[in-house]
């Protein structure tokens, strides 16, 4: 009987962390999506590359002022350019970044701002950030797209605020 008892128990110290992890993990994902918000980036629309010039926002690219403090940047990427590849906004703004690429997988990471974009043909992806100190961020390419994708890179400079 002792001995039957403590393979049970071994057993049991097995499973219940097997349990208990994959319960905890599904109450962490349910917690941050629903009560902090946190989501992938997904697919926020399609466009047909070969017609930006006809559909918005991208027929009026580069950075653009929605509301006071509120900004959003209509980003192309390209081989081997981001359009526009300098975003300037005052402290204390909200910015929108919506992008997709003409060409190839290309890919948006800023990391100052927790920014990791795909850019797929076809698709627009878009990410939303605050930016309330006044410095500079570096963005680049994450996607290997040929043979100058190191040169793919852009900055967002935030500016003081004027009085
Ligand atoms: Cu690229």
């Amino acid at each position: 009987m002792m001995r039957g008892m403590t393979i049970y128990l071994y057993e049991l110290a097995w499973m219940l962390p097997s349990v208990a992890i994959p319960a905890a993990m599904l109450v962490a994902l349910i917690v941050t999506a629903f009560g902090a918000g946190i989501h992938v980036p997904g697919v926020e629309g399609r466009v047909d590359p070969t017609k930006f010039a006809e559909t918005a926002p991208f027929n009026e690219p580069g950075v653009v002022e929605v509301e006071p403090s509120r900004y959003e940047v209509r980003m192309i990427a390209g081989i081997w350019f981001f359009s526009p590849n300098e975003v300037r906004v005052p402290a204390g703004s909200t910015v929108t970044f919506i992008a997709t690429s003409r060409d190839v997988i290309h890919g948006l990471a800023l990391h100052d701002a927790n920014i990791n974009l795909m850019l797929l043909p076809g698709r627009v992806a878009r990410a939303t950030v605050q930016f309330n100190t006044p410095g500079e961020h570096l963005f680049v390419c994450h996607e290997y797209c040929g043979i100058a994708h190191h040169t793919m890179f852009g900055k967002v400079i935030v500016e003081p605020r004027q009085r």
